[in-house]
């Protein structure tokens, strides 16, 4: 590699974010420090040398704040308190140190969108109609219908399988939450809320120390506040996916680049990565991420996420299978979209919101597993952007067991739709849908990835020595750290040396130039990836049978960096099998 490989970096200024490695750590399922069943920040405190070892630069710690936990701490009651399960203020303050002390930082989720209901803001809001923090939140009164039944606002369906809008007998008004009605949306067109939002959920904790903040929900503070009906797209519901009536509003732009200004800016180069729903058009995004915009540093495109989701807010946790150019587009389109522009990208395939990516993408029989998780970890460390990892998928966690009942499934949102279609199939309108939405709740459910965190082979995976307040992964005695550690074959090993790969050709992995060489193909995905002179050739075989490596003359020149097989013939790949060139 030329010791000068930064210098030639196309995209701009190369931020200290640009090159990390981000670890997302869910509080609740990472681990137990003092037997209560939950996760907690000490917990995390004493896993930092671990994550150094792997070789993270980054922790993101999902939310930790005081919350009612309707929706796992994204429905915050305080943003200056911590969950007490989870610890306190000054647990975080020592995590900020731990991981500075190791040369790695912290960064939290800054979920304002909405507050949870139990915030003193709402309940002042919800008081009464003169209250002063009325117009923090979207309060608005009932429509009647030709009977004169009341009726909300407006017709629109929320994420969780229900009106965004909720009656409050109070003062005989609805409030707009967009998810739980335990969420109510945040008034950001309100100035005074802004200013409260920036000192109390941005500026206490960059005083605090954090180095950044993965920001919820970022394209949604600006709604189209005269609310329209939505067009009617789903005849047989009284409420119709409206997702365009709140994301990338009027006034997005305004809000984030006045909170770049007076919150992020007057801290430094603070890394801030929002995550972006619905703006498909990379144009849009760059307005986010470009450098010049400032307003974010990066931002999550969420596609791979919803691979194998219906299209719509309704049929989402209806399982769709789907093909492999499906995925080389969506990692095509967000890979290159930078190229000779100011703007940053990530990569990843897991969060919390999301099922593992090797049972969605690879496959968690036996025989496949390891393997698998291996070809996906080729591919992720050799993408363009910043890179981040989910707790548990270094060791190849995989989905919760098929045989696991609905009672298993502890998600707001799961349940929601899993409720809508009980009722659904009960009341004769749609019979099937509760097998259909079961069914895609096995593969698509947000729980998967929430299931604790798999250290050792001991009882509740040595997460807890509680009762864990979920169900451990009944294959923990397989999967986990312990076992993995000490193995130079096993997936968490592997992980160590591709992240090491990833820096030593950070010119090609972080910064190149992406390009598909066989989109047809629905069995293999090979890439090139370049800078300059210099090329990297990745080889992904995404099936369970060998299949021919059709680009192998593509191979001259270049030397075998890594593989997830120890030999193989160059022009068969084997099952799962993924091989990287320079
Ligand atoms: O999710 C934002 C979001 O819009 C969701 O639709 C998400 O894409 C979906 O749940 C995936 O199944 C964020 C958080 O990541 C999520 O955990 C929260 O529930 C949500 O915001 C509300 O704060």
């Amino acid at each position: 590699m030329s010791p000068h490989a930064q210098d030639t970096v196309p995209t701009g200024t190369n931020n200290w974010w640009k090159e990390a490695t981000v670890y997302q750590v869910y509080p609740a399922s990472f681990y137990d420090s003092n037997g209560d069943g939950w996760g907690d920040i000490p917990g995390v405190v004493e896993k930092v040398p671990y994550l150094h070892s792997l070789g993270i630069d980054v922790v993101w710690l999902s939310p930790m704040y005081d919350s009612p936990m309707h929706d796992m701490g994204y429905d915050v009651s305080n943003y200056e308190k911590v969950l007490p399960a989870y610890g306190t203020v000054k647990d975080v303050e020592d995590l900020v140190e731990a991981c500075h002390q190791r040369g790695m930082k912290l960064i939290l989720d800054l979920v304002v969108n909405h507050s949870s209901d139990e915030h003193a803001w709402f309940k002042e809001s919800r008081s009464s109609k003169d209250n002063e923090k009325r117009d923090w939140y979207f309060w608005r009164p009932p429509r009647y219908d030709e009977a004169g039944n009341r009726m909300p606002p407006s017709n629109y369906r929320g994420y969780f399988a229900g009106s965004t809008w909720t009656w409050d007998e109070t003062t005989q008004e609805y409030y707009l939450h967009l998810y739980a009605k335990e969420q109510p949306d945040l008034n950001w067109d309100n100035r005074a809320t802004r200013e409260a939002i920036y000192n109390s959920a941005v500026r206490f904790w960059l005083d605090k120390g954090v180095d950044g903040f993965r920001v919820d929900t970022v394209n949604k503070y600006s709604k189209h506040t005269d609310f329209p009906d939505a067009p009617i797209t789903d005849p047989k519901s009284d409420i119709q996916p409206a997702i365009q009536m709140w994301c990338n509003g009027p006034r997005i732009h305004e809000f984030l680049r006045e909170m770049y200004d007076e919150s992020f800016a007057p801290y430094g180069d603070v890394m801030t990565v929002g995550e972006l729903a619905n703006t498909p058009n990379p144009k849009n995004v760059l307005e986010y991420v470009g450098a010049s915009a400032k307003e974010l540093s990066m931002v999550f495109h969420l596609d791979i996420g919803h691979i194998g989701m219906g299209p719509s807010l309704e049929e989402k946790y209806i399982f769709h299978p789907w093909k492999l150019t499906k995925m080389k587009s969506i990692v095509e389109k967000w890979q290159s979209f930078i190229e000779g522009t100011d703007g940053w990208t990530t990569a990843f395939c897991e969060n919390h919101d999301n099922g593992r990516s090797v049972s969605r993408f690879g496959s968690d029989a036996p025989e496949f597993r390891e393997i698998s998780a291996k070809m996906l970890a080729l591919m992720m460390v050799t993408m363009t952007g910043t890179l981040f990892i989910y707790q548990g998928q270094e060791i190849g966690m995989i989905n919760a067991p098929r045989d696991w009942s609905i009672d298993e499934y502890k998600d707001i949102e799961g349940l929601g739709y899993y409720r809508e279609a009980e009722r659904r199939s009960a009341s004769g309108d749609d019979p099937k849908r509760k097998e259909r939405i079961m069914d895609g709740l096995r593969i698509l459910a947000r729980d998967h990835s929430r299931l604790p965190m798999q250290w050792d082979g001991s009882e509740h995976a040595g997460f807890t020595t509680g009762k864990p307040w979920m169900r451990a992964h009944d294959l923990s005695k397989e999967i986990n750290v312990k076992k993995q550690e000490n193995d130079p074959c096993s997936v968490l090993s592997f992980w160590k040396d591709v992240l090491r790969l990833r820096k030593k050709y950070r010119d090609l992995f972080i910064h190149g130039a992406f390009e598909v060489l066989d989109y047809e193909n629905q069995e293999t995905f090979c890439f090139v990836k370049s800078r300059d002179d210099r090329q990297a050739l990745v080889v992904l075989n995404f099936t369970a049978a060998s299949q021919p490596f059709t680009q192998a003359e593509k191979t001259v020149g270049k030397s075998l960096l890594v593989s997830n097989y120890d030999s193989s013939c160059l022009e068969t790949l084997g099952p799962f099998e993924g091989r990287v060139y320079v």
